[in-house]
């Protein structure tokens, strides 16, 4: 057995029942064997038993009170997988879905997505099982006190660094972070993005969508071509995908679906993003209505069959492993020439697999969805120097970022004769500099 082999198989033994961890796992470990190939000191230190270990796992009771005065308690997580490079960076999901095993393999993909972006940040993740459909304000707030009652004692500007994920988006965290401040009594940079009115960013808010389009602009951009005239499919319909549609249709593509977890809409004219954005972000209503509101758009109940759809390219932008084998295979058979993954792992392996056969060009989540976290790095450098830049500063940065990523991504798999394999790309190059950094470090 390799020492890849042994790493993964002790992994599966050591964490039994977290399929998500295993998968993201595997993924990248099995991609790094020619570097660890190249590099026997790495066995000797204990570096990938070491990486694939979080530094920390923090699990806490989050009990709160719901409107009709009856308790309710949650289950609370943050995973601080990895500060090598930098303190802890990573979002905070809302879902009825979370447990340990997604937030593991959450933060293991982070660790290597904020080693991509050049910038000093390691790798965490957190959340909790609460699912904020349906809840009033006050029990958003209540909840998101009380979870930050419990966190507050682990995080820090310059230890760790929670931003939003499914579930958690400006609203939720203003409350999280008035509660740090409440508790701890300092206004510093614990959170990003926050809010323009007390520290936060500008294109925070859009960075992962625009940064999603920016690398895949460019990678169609060296093969000559441009998303002009371009059939666009997205899924999910919250922050990510609501702002890659607006970059995709600035850039004269045209976005024909977008789907919520009930269902998706077709509009075969083109999205009218205005409509989607007042159901989803200010209503907060379904995707369902869309098709009420907008002649000639149709709603389709379940959402995998999204992918049904034909177009030259695909975007998902809602959650892990939206896209099996099946979609896949469908999404070649209809002509798809690029799919970047806004979301994370939303590809099983076998659709990575299917895309890759098929020479679909596949960027995956840790390099096409990298600036969301890229910009909440500069929004870190903005508060810690106490600075506001322009929108145009910060977007020109984001998508310098986006491009070097891509170019870093090329040239690793070309590095290892992996050429036009951008997992292996991605995952090569975000390794090397956190290998690096824990090499130097010791064993620690
Ligand atoms: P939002 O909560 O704003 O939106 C999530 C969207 O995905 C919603 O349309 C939601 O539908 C849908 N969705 C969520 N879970 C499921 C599910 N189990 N099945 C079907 N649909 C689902 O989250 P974001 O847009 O912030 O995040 C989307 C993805 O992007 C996630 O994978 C996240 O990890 C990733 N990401 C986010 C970043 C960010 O900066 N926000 C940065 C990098 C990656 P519904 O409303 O019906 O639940
Ligand atoms: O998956 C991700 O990269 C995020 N949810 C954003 C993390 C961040 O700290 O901005």
């Amino acid at each position: 057995m390799t020492y890849v082999e042994r790493v993964l198989e002790k992994l599966k033994t050591e964490n039994p029942g977290e399929p998500e961890f295993h998968q993201a796992a595997t993924e990248i470990l099995t991609t790094l064997a020619p570097v660890i190939e190249r590099h026997p000191e790495y066995e000797k230190a204990g570096l990938l038993e070491r990486f694939v270990e979080p530094e920390r796992v923090i699990m806490f009771r989050v009990p709160w009170v719901d409107d009709k005065g009856e308790v309710q308690v949650n289950k609370g997580y943050r995973v601080e997988f990895n500060s090598a490079i930098g303190p802890y960076k990573g979002g905070l999901r809302f879902h009825p879905s979370v447990n340990l095993s997604i937030i593991k393999f959450l933060g293991l993909e982070q660790i290597l997505k904020n080693s991509l972006t050049g910038l000093p940040i390691g790798g965490g993740k957190g959340g909790a099982n609460f699912d904020p459909k349906g809840k009033s304000d006050g029990e958003i707030m209540r909840f998101c006190q009380s979870f930050m009652t419990e966190l507050q004692r682990h995080i820090g500007a310059d230890t760790d660094v929670p931003a939003g994920d499914i579930g958690v988006g400006g609203r939720e965290i203003g409350y999280l972070f008035g509660e740090y401040k409440r508790i701890r009594d300092e206004h510093v940079g614990v959170l990003t993005g926050r809010g323009l009115s007390y520290g936060g960013s500008l294109v925070r808010t859009e960075a992962t969508g625009y940064g999603l389009v920016y690398i895949t602009e460019e990678a169609l951009k060296v093969r000559g071509d441009s998303f002009k005239g371009k059939t666009v499919v997205i899924s999910g319909s919250g922050n990510v995908a609501i702002y890659a549609c607006q970059k995709v249709q600035q850039l004269g593509g045209k976005v024909v679906a977008m789907y919520d977890s009930n269902g998706y809409i077709y509009d075969g004219n083109g999205i009218n993003l205005d409509v989607v954005r007042d159901l989803k972000e200010v209503k907060r209503a379904r995707i369902k209505e869309y098709a009420d509101i907008v002649k000639g758009a149709t709603y389709t109940e379940g959402c995998s069959r999204i992918w049904t759809i034909p177009c030259d390219i695909a975007l998902p932008c809602a959650t892990q492993n939206e896209i099996d084998k099946t979609s896949a295979e469908t999404l070649v058979k209809n002509g798809v020439k690029y799919v970047a993954e806004g979301a994370n792992m939303p590809s099983t392996l076998d659709a990575i697999d299917v895309f890759q056969k098929a020479g679909v060009v596949f960027l995956p989540a840790k390099a096409a969805n990298a600036g969301g976290v890229a910009t909440s790095a500069l929004e870190m450098a903005q508060s810690s120097g106490r600075m506001f830049w322009s929108f145009e500063e910060v977007d020109s940065k984001l998508k310098g970022i986006m491009v070097n990523i891509y170019h870093a991504m090329e040239n690793s798999a070309k590095e290892y004769g992996y050429e036009g394999n951008y997992v292996m790309g991605a995952n090569i190059a975000g390794f090397m500099k956190v290998a690096d950094a824990m090499m130097a470090q010791g064993v620690v």
